[in-house]
């Protein structure tokens, strides 16, 4: 059986997730605007796939018969400085979103919420990725710079990611 208070955290969680696919969405519309549709393809892209997460929790919570309730889903940052920024703060993001699932996981483990502990397990390698992928598109911003025929290809390549 899952601890309460656990489902609390894990209700926050579905929030804070819905909250990353918001954010990447500002992303890809930032992109849009500057007619870079592969970067925006790559954050359209990575919005479903936190929905998805989300869904993932909201499916666990209701096997456990916890009734899932939403809450309002913040504002995010819609200005950004160049292309590059989005980028850093994707990276900031998903540290964040790291440390909440650790703080959960870590709870689970000290209220003996061995199921939720075993669930959350998933999403430690899931953010472990995400961290990793957030990194690698700044490391290739940097190296292509702000125009050119080199950020054209990478535009390119952000383009090719799979739905
Ligand atoms: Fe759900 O991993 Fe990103 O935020």
């Amino acid at each position: 059986m899952i601890h309460k208070e656990i489902a609390k955290m894990l209700n926050d969680q579905i929030n804070l997730e819905l909250h990353s696919g918001y954010l990447y969405l500002e992303f890809a519309n930032y992109y849009e605007e500057n007619n870079l549709p592969g970067f925006a393809h790559w954050y359209n892209v990575q919005a479903v796939e936190e929905y998805e997460h989300a869904m993932k929790i909201r499916g666990f919570l209701n096997d456990c018969g916890v009734r899932v309730t939403f809450s309002p889903i913040g504002d995010t940052i819609k200005e950004f400085s160049d292309i590059k920024a989005p980028l850093i703060e994707g990276l900031k993001h998903e540290q964040l979103i790291t440390k909440s699932i650790y703080k959960i996981y870590e709870r689970a483990l000290e209220l003996k919420d061995h199921l939720t502990a075993n669930f959350l397990q998933w999403f430690i390698a899931e953010q472990g990725e995400e961290e990793t992928n957030a990194q690698v598109n700044i490391d290739k911003a940097k190296v292509v710079g702000a125009a050119g025929p080199a950020l054209y290809m990478l535009d390119k390549e952000m383009g090719r990611r799979a739905d």
